[in-house]
């Protein structure tokens, strides 16, 4: 783990100030791009990214309603693993671990990627039984992945009630130790900036309010601020707002967007060097550098837009969180938010052509889309950039609710649904 204080503290915060700085340069958008990515998250900026670099496509635009990072990339618990049962899946978030194993050095920017590992409790017979085929299968795969025993579960992190005085005792766990935790808003930053340097235009406070089509093809979108901006091809990766888009182009995603929340307490001394999770009691936690623990709950079970969930469901989460760690019973949080997520039939993304010419969507990535960031910009941009889906991308198509093709990972998705 990257420790900073003092002055390495001070240039640490200030080499993130400058390069913020640096991709906050707001081009005037031109009248036509080769490819313009409408959400300025993680995803899209990836996309810009790889569009960029591998494909050497630069004429890119990437139109973000607000500031970059500003959505779900910024809000979640920054978990990275994947540690997925069936093998569509696991391909994909593993290409995505693969990248994020020489990010940092690609982009030349600390994303505090900590490769901490991460546990997935089972407090019940059938949780094991899962538990020891999801492993089977990831090993199966090629991903690092281990069944622990209650014992095994201790020796990693002490501080957790593992007695069977538990009101929902902990019988064992996955171990996934490649998997950890990165600094989730410098992972937007590092790409926003190396996109720009590539000659990306990187517009910000710039609202997509429409689609604009011609003979049954996406021709380009319309802005708020800048009216009509054209294009060859469109990417659309704008995660709880998929639905809205989807509707500018007069079709439906089979998505549902959600409020999910997170949390932070105080910053206390280093405590909990690994990622703790558990779908059962619904509630997962880790430790920042700063020190803050980083709690998140499940979905709040209603739709809605609004950025922020509801009291009862940060509430159990905290229940959760004090059962296994009575030791955290006394720490006062700090702040709370939300994010609005999209959370597909099969607890799987969207990474597909759409029923218009030249629209495509990535999206549908729910509670767990921080984690795939790199791997689905690489295989978007590929999606986008040759026009058809990247073969990692095939099973993810949003065809598979036709034709039943479905990818079902609930059960690995870790947070309740
Ligand atoms: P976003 O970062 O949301 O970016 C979409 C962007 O599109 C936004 O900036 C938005 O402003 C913009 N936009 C929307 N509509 C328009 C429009 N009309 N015009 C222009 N721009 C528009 N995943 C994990 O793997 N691990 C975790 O630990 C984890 N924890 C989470 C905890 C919480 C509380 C939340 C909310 C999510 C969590 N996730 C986690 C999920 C993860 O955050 C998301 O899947 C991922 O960040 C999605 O990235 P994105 O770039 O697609 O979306
Ligand atoms: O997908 O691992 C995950 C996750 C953790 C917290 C939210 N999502």
């Amino acid at each position: 783990m990257q420790k900073y204080s003092g002055f390495g503290l001070l240039k640490h915060a200030l080499s993130h100030h400058e390069n913020w700085q640096r991709v906050w340069r707001n081009p005037k958008p031109k009248k036509h791009y080769d490819v313009i990515i409408v959400g300025g998250g993680g995803h899209g900026l990836a996309t810009a990214y790889y569009l960029a670099k591998v494909h050497k496509v630069t004429n890119v635009a990437v139109i973000e309603k607000g500031y970059l990072g500003g959505g779900n990339t910024a809000r979640n618990t920054t978990i990275v693993r994947s540690n997925y049962l069936w093998d569509e899946a696991a391909f994909l978030y593993e290409h995505a671990m693969k990248l994020w194993e020489g990010l940092a050095q690609d982009l030349n920017y600390n994303l505090m990627f900590s490769q901490r590992g991460v546990l997935n409790l089972g407090h019940t017979l059938q949780d094991m039984r899962d538990i020891e085929r999801r492993v089977n299968a990831n090993r199966l795969n090629g991903i690092d992945s281990v069944a622990l025993d209650t014992a095994g579960v201790q020796k990693i992190v002490p501080i957790m009630d593992c007695t069977s005085r538990a009101r929902y005792p902990i019988l064992g766990a996955s171990w996934q130790p490649r998997a950890g935790v990165a600094r989730h808003d410098a992972v937007a930053w590092g790409f926003a900036r190396a996109a720009d340097a590539l000659g990306v235009d990187l517009i910000q406070q710039c609202e997509v309010d429409d689609i604009l089509m011609q003979n049954g093809n996406a021709v380009g979108v319309n802005t708020k601020q800048y009216g009509e901006i054209h294009a060859d091809r469109i990417g659309c990766v704008v995660a709880g707002n998929s639905g809205v888009v989807a509707k500018m182009a007069g079709f439906e995603l089979p998505v549902e967007s959600h409020p999910l929340q997170a949390l932070v307490s105080e910053p206390i001394r280093p405590i909990l060097d690994t990622v703790v999770m558990s779908n059962q009691v619904h509630g997962y936690i880790s430790q920042s550098d700063k020190g803050d623990l980083v709690i998140g709950a499940g979905i709040d079970g209603y739709n809605g837009y609004g950025q922020r969930g509801s009291y009862p469901t940060i509430e159990h989460t905290l229940q959760a969180i004090v059962e296994m760690f009575p030791i955290f019973s006394r720490v006062r949080m700090n702040r709370q938010w939300g994010g609005i997520v999209d959370t597909t039939p099969d607890a799987c993304p969207i990474i597909s052509d759409t029923p218009i010419g030249n629209l495509f969507f990535n999206c549908g990535w729910g509670t767990g889309g921080f984690k795939a960031t790199p791997g689905s910009g690489h295989v978007f941009a590929e999606t986008l950039a040759k026009g058809e889906a990247n073969a990692l991308a095939k099973p993810f198509s949003m065809f598979r609710f036709h034709n039943g093709a479905l990818v079902d990972e609930h059960g690995a998705a870790g947070v309740a649904h």
